[in-house]
């Protein structure tokens, strides 16, 4: 088995390496509130989560989602190149000024139809929300935008790798967007229905986006030196694992020479009010 995370600097003199910034690998069944509150308080970058959706819901929501028929899309070729598959609306495709375009809703209420459909007898998404909520010892709901419900449950394919890049939504859409404000931790949430054989490890480095880093911006990623020399943490992950992460830290994906890496993901962000909100 891989080791599931490791740290290319490993060797540094431990008074130059941020003791905060780590990750951590448990078990489904050991996961917590207090896991989730190390993350939000950022005392812990990443958490792995071993076996979280059960390898038999991940094969039969898989034969879904391989099968010919299932609406499989791709992120706009113009901007993620490159190119990575994905199921399901997404903030960052439907940026319109400030706010969203108006066929965010119609494409999330197809999108909602089509997972019913589809997975109503097979659903990891169904099963995360309710395995994190129960860590949680609280709700999670979607998040709003005039009272309205965001999607959340995209389904994303890299195989070909994911340029350096972070994910916030104060920094793409200010404090207005959502109904309660921008949240103040955002993190991301994926869990693989697909590894491949090799390759697809995900890294995430110690350094959050600076205005000096524009300039090294190429479509959706970064130049790899926004990151040099920075600590950094690689995982790898097996099928029905979860990752829980700091988006707001720049990360990237290796390619996989074969095979389909396949995750459910969506975004939690705790906002002002402490409750735990998802979008994807
Ligand atoms: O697939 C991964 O390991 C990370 C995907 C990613 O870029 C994200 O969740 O923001």
């Amino acid at each position: 088995m891989a080791t599931p995370i490791t740290d290319p600097q490993a060797s540094k003199p431990s008074d130059l390496r941020d003791p905060l910034f780590v990750a951590r690998s448990i078990t489904a069944a050991a996961l917590s509130r207090g896991h989730i509150a190390e993350l939000v308080s950022g005392t812990v970058v990443a958490l792995q989560i071993k076996d979280f959706v059960p390898a038999d819901l991940c094969r039969a929501a898989m034969a879904r989602i391989a099968d010919p028929g299932f609406p499989m899309d791709r992120y706009d070729r113009a901007r993620v190149d490159p190119p990575i598959a994905r199921f399901g609306p997404v903030l960052n495709e439907y940026k319109e000024g400030g706010g969203l375009r108006s066929d965010y809703w119609d494409d999330i209420a197809l999108a909602r139809h089509v997972w019913r459909t589809w997975m109503h007898d097979a659903d990891p998404l169904g099963f995360s929300i309710s395995r994190l909520s129960a860590a949680w010892q609280g709700r999670l709901r979607p998040a709003r935008i005039s009272g309205r419900e965001l999607f959340a449950g995209a389904i994303r394919e890299i195989n070909n790798g994911a340029l350096i890049h972070f994910d916030d939504v104060r920094r793409e859409y200010g404090h207005d967007l959502f109904d309660e404000g921008a949240p103040v931790v955002q993190l991301a949430f994926n869990v693989w229905m697909s590894v491949p054989p090799e390759g697809g490890r995900t890294h995430i480095y110690r350094h959050q986006w600076d205005p000096a880093d524009s300039a090294s911006r190429s479509g959706y990623g970064y130049h790899r030196n926004v990151i040099d020399g920075e600590q950094e943490i690689v995982l790898s992950v097996e099928l029905g694992d979860a990752l829980l992460f700091d988006p707001r830290y720049f990360h990237s994906v290796d390619p996989s020479p074969q095979g389909r890496r396949i995750a459910v993901t969506f975004f939690l962000g705790l906002n002002s009010r402490g409750e735990l909100i998802m979008w994807s």
